[in-house]
């Protein structure tokens, strides 16, 4: 179990609401109040879905990244923070090797499946991938079948993490499922490992991302954005650093409302402008794996040897294979050098904003941010027109340290180092231009950088 997850036994002689109250507080802070009435509704739909007994809660949390993005499945720098919008799944052990699970958001109909050696996946898009995913990694890592539970996940809005927003819902669901597996198991999980395995559980659901969400989803600490260096060292075990959040911003959160749908496609296509890039450049350089092994090398040596549009089929033909990808057709068109470009520039500004953020030089990082986000615009053309006129509403206020889009892109939110003075302005600009600007409505939340997943308590119901 990570050092930062917070384990609470169930103490039967306690007062319960008192003690789950002092639990909320330790994760939520002030918060913890209309938490609970979150946490007592999930309980109360729990025991009308099961019955009567005990039951374990698990919670894992969504995230943003401050910087460093589309590069960890380059084996690059990323720099994510946790929100304090959550998973919460609801679980009892089962003996019959029946895993069922229940949704409070009604268009989650129930599912079940079976434990077993090899668990087969339901068809794309179907919500129980997500929990037959870690089941099938965990029964390979433990050479045995895990336990099987009923489940109930509770991640209606506000308290939970906004789909297809870019923040992360996906992984948070994979992360409590897995944690939840892990416990019944009885595997005391270490970080890397469980990242690795809840990584694994998402190729299991399509998509080739890679592991800064489940890292910052396991090991977040409260105030702190994670340094995560995604290439493993020779042991498999990654560089994490806690980095604290300056002191007098908040970091804003603008959800644009639109949301990315079937963008796996588009995903994928990134993934292989990237394998592309290094295929390409393998013929100069025949060590390398990842871009990140170019990272020291001068880009105008390495943008010679990178076309600007090349098609799979032209690359195959070319003797380059792009290995496993699903969805990337043979004449998608991959935009090599422009994408390569945003990973090796991307990666340089995660390290400057480390050095700004370590020199406390608040409007340095703020100028990165803005930099990463036109690169994510123009070089890896992951942005919407939204997300464009929320960066540029967020940076007509005074002070503001920066603006860009946060996550995989096509939609979701934009973030913003807002000075604390100013939050109250700078939401009601903001709100006021963006629906003058796209006759849409943003939601506009603080991150308030919250705790890792893990076990919250046991209680009776
Ligand atoms: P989101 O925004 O949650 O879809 C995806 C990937 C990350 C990372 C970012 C882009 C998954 C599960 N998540 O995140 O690994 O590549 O895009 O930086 O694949």
């Amino acid at each position: 179990m990570s050092a930062s997850a917070k384990i609470f036994q169930h103490n039967r002689g306690s007062n319960p609401v008192a003690q789950l109250l002092g639990e909320l507080t330790e994760i939520y802070g002030s918060g913890a109040a209309t938490q609970m009435v979150r946490y007592r509704a999930a309980l109360d739909a729990f025991r009308a879905a099961y019955g009567p007994g005990p039951v374990h809660l698990f919670r894992a949390p969504g995230r943003v990244n401050l910087i460093g993005e589309h590069t960890d499945y380059n084996h690059g720098y990323v720099l994510p923070v946790a929100l304090d919008r959550d998973v919460l799944l609801l679980a009892r052990p089962r003996s019959d090797g029946q895993v069922r699970l229940a949704n409070v958001e009604g268009d989650f109909t129930p599912r079940s499946f079976a434990v077993s050696d090899a668990i087969p996946s339901a068809v794309a898009g179907d919500w129980s991938n997500y929990a037959r995913g870690p089941a099938q990694e965990l029964t390979r890592l433990l050479g045995a079948p895990v336990p099987a539970f009923d489940g109930l996940v509770s991640a209606a809005p506000p308290f939970g993490v906004p789909r297809g927003a870019g923040v992360s819902s996906s992984s948070a669901l994979t992360v409590a499922m897995a944690v939840a597996f892990a416990h019944f198991a009885d595997w005391k999980w270490k970080g890397a490992e469980m990242a690795r395995l809840c990584s694994d559980a998402e190729w299991y659901v399509g998509t080739r991302g890679g592991i800064m969400d489940q890292f910052i989803a396991l090991l977040a600490e409260r105030g702190h954005a994670l340094f995560l260096d995604c290439r493993p060292d020779s042991a498999g075990n990654f560089r994490t650093r806690p980095i604290p959040l300056p002191a007098g911003y908040r970091l804003l959160v603008m959800d644009s409302g639109v949301r990315h749908t079937n963008t796996r496609n588009e995903f994928n296509q990134r993934v292989a402008a990237c394998r592309a890039g290094v295929a390409l450049l393998r013929r100069e350089m025949p060590g390398i794996t990842h871009l990140r092994d170019v990272e020291n090398a001068e880009w105008t040596l390495l943008e010679a040897q990178l076309p600007e549009e090349v098609s799979v089929a032209q690359l195959r033909a070319g003797g380059v294979e792009l290995g496993d990808l699903p969805n990337v057709p043979d004449d998608a068109p991959l935009r090599v050098r422009a994408c390569c470009r945003h990973v090796w520039t991307e990666n340089r500004r995660v390290l400057e904003t480390l050095d700004a953020l370590g020199s406390n030089d608040i409007p340095r990082v703020g100028s990165l941010l803005d930099d990463a986000h036109t690169s994510a615009a123009e070089d890896y053309r992951i942005s919407t027109p939204e997300l464009d006129a929320l960066t540029v509403a967020a940076r007509q206020i005074d002070g503001v340290a920066g603006a860009r889009l946060t996550g995989a892109g096509w939609g979701g939110c934009v973030i913003s180092l807002v000075p604390e003075a100013q939050v109250d302005e700078f939401a009601t600009h903001v709100g006021r231009v963006y629906s003058r600007e796209t006759g849409r409505e943003a939601t506009i939340f603080p991150c308030s950088a919250g705790p890792g997943a893990g076990l919250v308590t046991a209680v009776d119901v």
